[in-house]
């Protein structure tokens, strides 16, 4: 235990920022926000009754139906027996064992999405993957919840990973500030969203921003279904979700029709606009994608849409993209066609200009320090090389052996007889959470580790008890960030709780793969060797570390990697030289028209950006699911984390829906009713909010709590996730599609 003589509080990090917690004993009794931070986010207050919840895994356990006779039916019915964590080791490893042997590592399903907690050594996904690389490999998967899509479009597009792109070139802060004249926030910019940060995030400081770029005079326009999705004060655009790619058509048809495009431009810089240009002007189609066409589509006048585009090719303009508009079906053509519309105005590679994405959605993009990198847990070299599109998780379990397309690839499901997780919570974040179920039937066995008793951990057959962050020693750390932690081990292991990283000592040595995955080290001898690594970054930077004891004892320190003027982005080297520093796509350029798009032959991401009406969306509303459901993140927490506790909290389950009165006042509902919210898919309760900042006929309700027992007739929290769409984006991004789905809302008596 690391605690020193006489402190009882400390210092420690999370997604959500550093916390103060008070500690008494094997107690943590109360957390607050880190004082340093200007902005901080109010998650900390939960954390004690959190990890001190009735809901915690107190014992290895195993299902007794599994344990009996390897009975795979019943997932989720409860009834576990608890075992020693010797005996419950053994039989998790002669069933991996077991797995390997019989049908190869392929059948092994380890990709294991989530967010887990912030500390570097006992980051629970890279101990997954580490350990199942030691043991000969797994089927993974590729890219995320949050931008699967992008990730498979934009490189496309910029010839760089979109990831890279969003860190490595986007404007920082400061440089908006200082050049942008006009903000175009599709989907907005969200503090609420801002609170987190993969990693850590110390200062928060999105809304001091806003208040700056205000006190200038910048215009911010959101555009998107709610109000909130953007700071106070911002000018709101209602429009509707799924619709963005047609209000950006018509921004760009009056750019052209105009003689607003910059054509000088388009011809240095990009390849395929004379591919593109007949279908905006609809010289194809025989439809001009006029403002006039897209206001029965986006709801958005003609006269707001021509005043915007104006104003757009006259100002230094930056156009920003929420990820939630990439996380519907189609997700592919509102960036690309954001990229395209930037491109027209010509400003690409100026500060203060172009598009950039993300910005709000986690706090750390836009500042524009670099401080040292490292510390991060190899995890080694996957043998199997197989991989899925994260969100097709349902479609693989289903279809083991089927073709699917991805990205220019057609290639079968893999059949995966055993499923391993730690750090994430499919039954919270996958979509049409029914049909997971379902597909949850046919794996022979399911490993979960987890802290709490999850809807995921309740349908696992092995759940190992997992430590939170406060259980345990780790290093605090975000390259986007100023502060470097120590984060001691303030409480001993709640119930019979083991890291990450020691239940999978205990498989290893039981699979004959403990050299390969310990590397003959401690814990305590990889934080040593992972805070070298950080030295030895630091060094590179001209920073001097702490040593690792001298951390301990002062817990946390700031780096001077003082904000500063970010140096050129490849898109400002492009600007300058775009034959001597060429794109890394196939012409050099960027895309409007793609070759190897087009080679695709996909009806649903064709080979420059389109309009492609979503299958549920306003458009195509029903009679029985006349609501558009969007699905945000929740602003009281993060994902499913710390549920148990907060669910506790009187009022605060089921989850609230946010309605517009148009659709309150027929239906009957009035704010704080308990509703039903319904479609062929699933059904949950939620209680009604009426709100005045939602697009009439769009109703939101944010994702994060449990989905309920399986078999119940209603899901009783109000997980969104019993109500969305399970489909990829399209045939090439294969993203997930959280905000397409329609639902219809009735009050419960
Ligand atoms: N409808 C809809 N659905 C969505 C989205 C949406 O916009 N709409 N958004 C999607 C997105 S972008 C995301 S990122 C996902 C988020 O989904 P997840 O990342 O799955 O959500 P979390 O609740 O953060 O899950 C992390 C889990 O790890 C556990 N955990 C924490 N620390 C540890 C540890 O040290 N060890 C172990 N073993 N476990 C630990 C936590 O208890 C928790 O259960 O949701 C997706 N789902
Ligand atoms: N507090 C808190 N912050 C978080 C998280 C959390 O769990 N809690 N999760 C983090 C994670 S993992 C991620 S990926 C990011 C996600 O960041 P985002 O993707 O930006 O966030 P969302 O909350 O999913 O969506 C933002 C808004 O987009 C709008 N929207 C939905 N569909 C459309 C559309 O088609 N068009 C337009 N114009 N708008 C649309 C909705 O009104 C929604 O409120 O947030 C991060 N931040
Ligand atoms: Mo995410």
């Amino acid at each position: 235990m690391a605690q020193r003589h006489g402190r009882r509080t400390f210092i420690t990090s999370s997604h959500w920022g550093a916390m103060e917690v008070d500690v008494d004993g094997d107690r943590l009794t109360a957390a607050r926000p880190f004082a340093r931070d200007p902005n901080p986010s109010k998650i900390a207050h939960i954390l004690p009754d959190a990890v001190h919840h009735s809901s915690r895994v107190a014992r290895p356990a195993i299902r007794r139906a599994w344990l009996d006779r390897r009975d795979r039916s019943g997932r989720g019915e409860g009834d576990y027996v608890d075992l020693p964590w010797d005996e419950a080791l053994d039989i998790a490893a002669q069933e991996i064992d077991r797995v390997c042997t019989t049908h190869g590592n392929d059948a092994i399903f380890g990709g294991s999405y989530g967010w887990a907690s912030a500390g570097r050594f006992h980051h629970a996904q890279s101990q997954v993957h580490r350990f199942l690389n030691a043991i000969g490999g797994y089927v993974k998967s590729f890219g995320s919840y949050s931008t699967g899509c992008a990730q498979s479009i934009m490189p496309h597009v910029f010839g760089i990973p979109f990831l890279k792109y969003t860190y490595d070139s986007q404007d920082s802060w400061q440089t908006i500030l200082d050049h942008t004249e006009t903000l175009v926030m599709f989907g907005g910019i969200n503090p609420k969203n801002s609170q987190v940060s993969m990693g850590g995030i110390t200062e928060h400081e999105t809304e001091d921003w806003f208040d700056r770029f205000a006190a200038k005079g910048m215009q911010r326009i959101n555009i998107g279904p709610q109000r909130s999705d953007a700071p106070e004060g911002c000018a709101w655009m209602p429009c509707r979700p799924g619709s963005d790619t047609a209000l950006m058509l018509a921004l760009a048809f009056v750019l052209e029709e105009e003689g607003r495009t910059d054509h000088a431009f388009l011809a240095q810089y990009t390849t395929g606009f004379e591919r593109f240009r007949p279908y905006l002007m609809g010289e194809v189609d025989g439809q001009p994608k006029s403002p006039e066409w897209a206001v029965a589509l986006c709801g958005v006048a003609a006269a707001e849409i021509r005043t915007l585009a104006r104003r757009m090719s006259t100002t230094r303009t930056l156009i920003t993209v929420a990820w939630s508009l990439q996380r519907g079906e189609h997700g592919e053509q509102p960036y690309w066609m954001s990229a395209v519309l930037a491109a027209m105005l010509g400003q690409i590679g100026l500060p203060g200009g172009g598009v950039g994405y993300g910005y709000g959605a986690i706090g750390t993009i836009g500042k524009s320090m670099r401080g040292p990198r490292g510390a991060t847990l190899p995890q080694g070299d996957n043998a199997i090389k197989t991989v899925i599109p994260v969100a097709r998780i349902s479609d693989m379990l289903l279809h083991p052996g089927e073709d699917y397309d991805f990205n220019g690839k057609r290639e079968p499901y893999p059949d995966i007889r055993l499923v391993y997780w730690a750090g994430g919570n499919p039954f919270h974040h996958h979509q049409d959470l029914n049909r997971l179920h379902q597909a949850w039937q046919q794996p022979e066995t399911i490993i979960v580790n987890e802290p709490w008793w999850t809807a995921t951990a309740q349908r696992a057959d092995i759940v190992f008890p997992a430590t939170t962050p406060y259980e345990r020693e780790d290093i605090g750390r975000s390259d986007l960030d100023e502060y470097l932690y120590h984060m001691p081990q303030l409480i001993p292991p709640v119930g019979d709780a083991r890291d990450d990283y020691a239940i999978f000592v205990g498989l290893a040595e039981r699979l004959g793969a403990t050299e390969t995955f310990t590397e003959g080290r401690s814990a305590q001898g990889w934080l040593e060797h992972l805070y070298g690594e950080l030295e030895t970054s630091a060094q590179g930077l001209g920073l001097e570390l702490p040593s690792f004891d001298a951390l301990k004892d002062q817990n946390w320190v700031k780096l001077p990697v003082a904000q500063k003027e970010a140096p050129p982005s490849f898109l400002n080297r492009f600007r300058a030289d775009p034959v001597g520093r060429p794109l890394a796509t196939p012409s050099g350029k960027i895309e409007i028209f793609s070759e190897t798009i087009d080679s695709f032959g996909y009806a649903d991401c064709p080979g420059h950006p389109v309009w492609l009406p979503p299958s549920e969306w306003p458009g195509a509303a029903t009679a029985a699911a006349p609501l558009h459901l969007v699905s945000p993140q929740p602003g009281d927490k993060l994902h499913s984390q710390f549920e148990s506790a907060l669910a506790d909290q009187a009022g605060a389950r089921p989850e609230q829906l946010i309605l517009h009165p148009d659709d309150a006042v027929p239906r009957g509902i009035e704010t704080g009713m308990l509703v039903k919210v319904f479609n062929a898919r699933g059904v949950c309760r939620a209680r009604a909010m009426i709100s005045e900042d939602i697009t009439p006929g769009v109703v939101a309700l944010p994702t994060g709590a449990w989905y309920g027992k399986p078999g119940a007739l209603i899901d009783p929290n109000g997980n969104p996730n019993v109500l969305t769409k399970d489909v990829g984006t399209s045939r090439l991004g294969q993203g997930c599609s959280a905000h397409t789905a329609l639902v219809e809302v009735t009050k419960i008596d």
